[in-house]
């Protein structure tokens, strides 16, 4: 496996999994740590050996935003020629599964790369929020967008206006977060269920990701109809046989990915 300055990479199993590792700064999103993330999820995403990844950070901090000491003293003309920011959807291309497991702090752009993420999963002392406004900026890397998606718009207005943090259990309660776990536990029980993911069907494990974040995107006539073509075409894979094949004959599947 390639190794990192910026994330660790470790595989258990069929899942993959990048730790953020800049203790320092509090997982501070610096250019190259973006670049070493996108990096480790695409090599997974194109090994055939993982079904499924998980992006954790340290106990205090899954990541505490964007670099702010790198960033202060850039300027409009070079933030939109070079399309400042624009490499940190990388992560949103990936198309395997992918679990957020949040300790500590996600803050900023450590909030919205947990958004990127397919689910969040947080320990009992996760801490999110959107902080910009509090450093005369705003959120620049889908924090207004996924946020409000995901929260609604009025819990979406107070994160981003006021800079107030929600704890894991509001979060949990206002739909940022699927699960949440003692923060020991987190990250075993986070491999834990993507485990889970990666012992089902490659194939339809990634249409059903497509089909749901599509949803987000799609009229529901236009969802609804890529849904029932990529059900219609689990029908190719032998997985759907084996899968349906098994539930018939009282066994466990065992799914060959294809
Ligand atoms: N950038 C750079 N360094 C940071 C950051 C950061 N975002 N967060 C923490 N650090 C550094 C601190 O400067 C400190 O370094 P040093 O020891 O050299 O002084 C070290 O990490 C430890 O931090 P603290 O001493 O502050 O730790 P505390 O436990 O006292 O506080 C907090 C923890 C509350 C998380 C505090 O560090 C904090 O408020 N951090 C900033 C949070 C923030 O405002 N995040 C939003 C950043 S803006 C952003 O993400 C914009 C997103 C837009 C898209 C991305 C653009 C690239």
């Amino acid at each position: 496996t390639k190794t990192y300055e910026y994330v660790k990479v470790e595989q258990r199993g069929r899942v993959g999994i990048v730790t953020l590792h800049r203790p320092k700064a509090l997982n501070a999103l610096c250019s190259p740590l973006m670049k070493d993330l996108n990096d480790a999820l695409r090599a997974f995403d194109s090994d055939d050996s993982v079904g499924a990844m998980v992006v954790t950070g340290s106990e205090k901090a899954f990541a505490a935003g964007a670099d702010i000491k790198e960033m202060k003293d850039l300027e409009f003309v070079s933030n939109y020629t070079k399309n400042f920011l624009a490499d940190w959807t990388g992560i949103t291309s990936i198309r395997k599964p992918i679990i957020a497991a949040v300790n500590g702090f996600a803050l900023g752009g450590g909030c919205e790369v947990a958004m990127m993420c397919d689910m969040i999963y947080a320990g009992d002392k996760a801490k999110f929020g959107q902080p910009e406004i509090k450093l005369g900026t705003i959120p620049g890397a889908g924090g207004s967008q996924r946020l409000t998606s995901l929260v609604g718009k009025s819990k979406s207005m107070d994160m981003i206006l006021t800079g107030v943090m929600m704890d894991a259990v509001e979060a949990e309660r206002a739909g940022l977060v699927a699960r949440i776990f003692p923060a020991d536990k987190l990250l075993d029980e986070s491999v834990k269920a993507a485990s889970v993911i990666a012992s089902y069907s490659l194939p339809s494990v990634m249409m059903a990701k497509e089909a749901v974040n599509k949803s987000l995107e799609l009229s529901l006539a236009e969802g609804l109809h890529l849904e029932r073509r990529l059900f219609q075409a689990t029908f190719a894979t032998e997985d759907q046989k084996e899968g349906m094949a098994a539930f018939a004959e009282k066994r466990e599947p065992a799914f060959k990915h294809k």
